[in-house]
């Protein structure tokens, strides 16, 4: 067997409606799966920092969380989702790395609990990277009426065709994530159940290792004195401790400027983390922290310019626009899209990777409609690093309205003076 540190990586995430039990499953999955290799065990208070507490223990995610454990043939980066706080850019952003869904829900509320926002997250994984769904059917120690199971495996083999996944192929599995986490023989087997529907049925999408780098920066963390972290995952490229990278894109930061918000800076990978290890080379599809090394007269002040929508990309290889074309899909009313009529001009939130950026949309289309695909012409109020063939959601008052991709770029590029080639 391939030792756990040299198996592919696979980014994995949870969706189902709220407290249906998907922390306590990313619990009892590292508790597990864990120990197998070198992954640190993460534990459901861990998991559930900084969430909502009620009474009777009961803790509702509020901020998105990653964790690591290892299949037989995957080394897998587990984004465990909240169920309540879906429509949070920190909710979608991750979201557009996702390789594989789990849908977990339970068999008393069934996939019907669903409303829209689970939908809404699907789609978003449907349109990315994710080609498959594995559907979790939770707390059966608490409800195993047959047919109620029956009824909820339906629904979400609907959900999942109506979302554009494979509902019909995607298997399932019955178990309970909280006695199997407490060390119950019976309920345990149903997380190595998920563990092996893992193995068996999950494609990776091909990846280019010698493309030029590309990243998407999730988040920045600073570090006294020496710099930032930028928390991101390889799309494309490899990346190597000593490697020269630009990172560019928009701040935002209330405390900057507007003109001070465009950043495109030339740094040395000075080192890589891989969750708790440190690691000399980043292959595309895993997910890392890049220390950005500040220099001498920055000092403090780098920290708050690395931030969620930054590209960390190969030296002179992206340039950041502001205009591009688009062929966007507009959902559908059933499917959460626009209730009314939109206006030739409208304005909206463009996302692009983890970007996201305020907008407006030009059509030539008279008024389009719910369920049209038209051609608009997008102009983003800041620039972002962008490429034809990429995905972009169009959103409006937080809710998902489109699926597109960018046709292609126009205008101008941004030109920012590289600050500092070396630091
Ligand atoms: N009986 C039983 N209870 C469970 C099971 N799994 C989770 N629970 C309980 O269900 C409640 C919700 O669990 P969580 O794991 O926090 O649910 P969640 O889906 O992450 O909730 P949100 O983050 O709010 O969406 C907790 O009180 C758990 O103890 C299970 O298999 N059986
Ligand atoms: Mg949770």
């Amino acid at each position: 067997m391939t030792p756990a540190r040299l198996r592919p990586p696979l980014t994995v995430a949870t969706i189902g409606p709220p407290q249906q039990g998907k922390t306590t499953l990313a619990a009892a999955l590292s508790r597990l799966l864990g120990p197998r290799s070198d992954a640190r065990v993460v534990d459901y208070i861990e998991l559930t920092r900084g969430g909502k507490y009620y009474r009777e223990g009961k803790v509702e995610t509020q901020a998105a969380r990653w964790l690591e454990y290892t299949t037989e043939t995957w080394r897998i980066a587990h984004l465990d989702l909240a169920g309540r706080t879906t429509r949070a850019i920190t909710q979608i952003a991750p979201l557009t790395w996702a390789e594989a869904i789990i849908l977990v829900i339970s068999p008393a509320s069934g996939a019907s609990a669903a409303d829209g926002r689970v939908g809404e997250l699907l789609r978003i994984a449907a349109h990315h990277d994710t080609t498959r769904a594995i559907v979790f059917i939770n707390q059966c120690d608490r409800d195993d009426d047959p047919e109620l199971v029956d009824l909820a495996e339906l629904e979400a083999r609907v959900l999942l065709d109506a979302c554009g996944l494979d509902g019909d192929e995607a298997p399932v599995i019955r178990g309970a994530a909280l006695p199997a986490l407490t060390g119950d023989d019976r309920w345990k087997r149903s997380i190595f159940e998920l563990a092996e529907a893992i193995d068996r049925c999950l494609v990776a999408p091909p990846r280019d290792p010698t493309a030029p780098l590309r990243m998407s920066v999730l988040r920045g963390f600073s570090i006294a004195g020496q710099g930032a972290v930028a928390a991101a995952r390889i799309e494309r490229g490899t990346l190597r401790i000593g490697d020269k990278f630009d990172l560019l894109g928009t701040t935002h930061h209330r405390w900057l400027a507007p003109e001070d918000r465009l950043l495109r800076t030339r740094r040395v990978a000075a080192s890589l983390h891989a969750f708790d290890r440190v690691v000399d080379v980043g292959r595309p599809g895993e997910l890392l922290g890049v220390t950005v090394p500040a220099r001498a007269d920055e000092g403090w002040r780098m920290w708050r310019r690395v931030c969620r929508g930054l590209t960390i990309a190969a030296p002179d290889s992206l340039a950041l626009r502001r205009r591009f074309t688009a062929c966007v899909r507009l959902l559908a009313a059933d499917e959460g899209g626009w209730p009314r009529e939109l206006a030739e001009v409208f304005t909206s939130q463009v996302v692009i990777g983890t970007a996201s950026e305020g907008a407006t949309l030009r059509t030539s289309t008279p008024t389009p409609r719910a369920g049209d695909t038209v051609l608009f012409e997008v102009s983003l109020v800041y620039p972002m690093a962008i490429l034809g063939g990429e995905r972009l959601l169009v959103r409006r008052h937080d809710r998902l309205i489109g699926l597109g991709v960018v046709v292609e770029p126009l205008g101008p590029i941004e030109v920012i003076e590289i600050d500092g080639a070396e630091p």
